[in-house]
Formats: structure tokens, sequence, C-alpha cells
């Protein structure tokens, strides 16, 4: 090999080194470190019938699974709650501990954003579309009922993990939780209005643990009262004003 050809070697093998270190950062992206596990499965939802008993729900969508046992750092992403047509949306959001939340008002009325949870309390005041949205940060785990002043029918909740192990269920009930650390731990599923619902796994390095839980959706909701305690005026007290 000439020194001409030689030269010619090493900047192919230069040019093919950035190559390989950008296939192997799209391989690790995509299939996760092979030291972690992953959690798949199915979380089977069954509602009241009218008149006694349970049934299977059409849609499955909206449970939160969650595994509990490690802590992770809480990602940088600032998710939204949106006020919209008097709606919180979306009305479940699971977050990481130390996570910020922000909460804009698509609404061109006012909404009063306030939770009194032990967990985490706060009252964000009153404010309309063209302000700037307020933020949260929830500092502790645990779940979040959060509501409008003004409007009783507006509920969310923030459900704060420990973790970003986490995934909410499709319409079929099914979900999937990618990278988990080995090791043995409790994996919960929960929605409004069903007792939360358990089960240990085992996740593997590089193994896929298939689960399979059952949850009822039968609780009553409590009606909940403004953030000073008192009951919500009847509507008609809101209609005259467009509130
Ligand atoms: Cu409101």
């Amino acid at each position: 090999m000439n020194f001409f050809s030689r030269s010619i070697f090493s900047v192919r093998v230069i040019a093919i080194v950035p190559f390989l270190v950008i296939l192997f950062v799209f391989a690790s992206v995509s299939y996760g470190s092979p030291n972690m596990g992953h959690v798949t499965g199915d979380i089977t939802v069954f509602q009241k019938k009218l008149f006694g008993g349970t049934k299977k729900k059409k849609d499955m969508s909206g449970v939160v699974v969650y595994i509990i046992g490690f802590k992770n750092e809480a990602p940088e992403e600032v998710p939204d709650i949106v006020q919209k047509d008097k709606k919180f949306s979306p009305d479940i959001l699971p977050v990481v501990a130390g996570q910020e939340v922000r909460f804009p008002n698509r609404d061109n009325i006012y909404h009063n954003v306030f939770s009194i949870s032990p967990v985490k309390s706060f009252d964000l005041g009153q404010y309309k579309g063209e302000e700037p949205p307020k933020l949260v940060t929830f500092e502790k785990p645990g779940l979040i009922p959060i509501f409008c002043n003004i409007h009783p029918e507006m509920i969310t909740y923030v459900v704060v993990l420990e973790n970003n192990a986490y995934a909410m269920t499709d319409k079929d009930g099914t979900f999937q939780i990618g990278n988990v650390p080995p090791g043995t731990y409790n994996i919960n599923a929960w929605l409004p209005q069903a007792k939360r619902v358990s089960q240990e796994i085992v996740v593997q390095p590089g193994q896929k643990t298939e689960i399979h839980l059952e949850i009822e959706e039968v609780l009553k909701m409590k009606p909940h009262n403004r953030k000073d305690g008192s009951e919500y005026p009847p509507e008609v007290e809101y209609k005259a004003t467009d509130l």
C-alpha cells in the first residue's frame, strides 16, 4: 500500500467512525439499554352497570400504570394542563416528583385553578387567555386533585410519581413501559373512581415482563367544595354574568 492509497484508507475509516457512532446512538435510543427491562400488558377496566353488577368498559384508556420502588430525576419537560371550554385537559397527568406543570387558560373567561391536597396545595388566582400561564412544581409523590373555584365540573388529577416508569393505557387497555432498571417492584394501576390495584413484578435485564390486571370503576366521587370550604353556588348565578 503506497502512501496515497493509505491516506485514502484512513480518510475512509475516519469518515465511517462518526457514522457508526450515530448508528449506535440510534440503536440504543430505539431499543433501550440492554441492561434495562420492559414491562407490557393490559388493564381490563370494569364499570358499573345501570341495574347492578359490572361490565367491561369499551374504552379502557386513561388508566395510569406505574412502577414504584426506585427514583428518577424529574425531566425538564414542562407539560400543560389546559383550561378550554370549561374543562381541564388532560384530566389525568402523570409527572415525576420535582416536575413543573403549566396551566394555560385558553378560554376568554376566568378560571381559578387550585388544590387543597395535603400533598400539594396551591391557588393560582384568576386569569384569562391572554395572560401568561401560571406554573406549579410538584415536589412530592402523591395524587393531587385540582379544581376550578368558579366551575365545579372542572376536575383534573396530577399523579406525582417517584420515577418515569409509567404509562397511560390505550383504548384496548394495553400499555408499555420501557427502560426499567432490573429489580423487584410493585406495579400499580389507577384511574378516577377506582381503587388502585397492585401486583409484584420482577424486571430482568433485556427482558419483557408481561402483566394483566383488572380494575373496577365503581366508586362514587364525593362532591368537592370551593377552596374556602364553601359549597359552589347554584349554576344559574353564573349564567347572568357568563362566567
Ligand atoms: Cu373554571
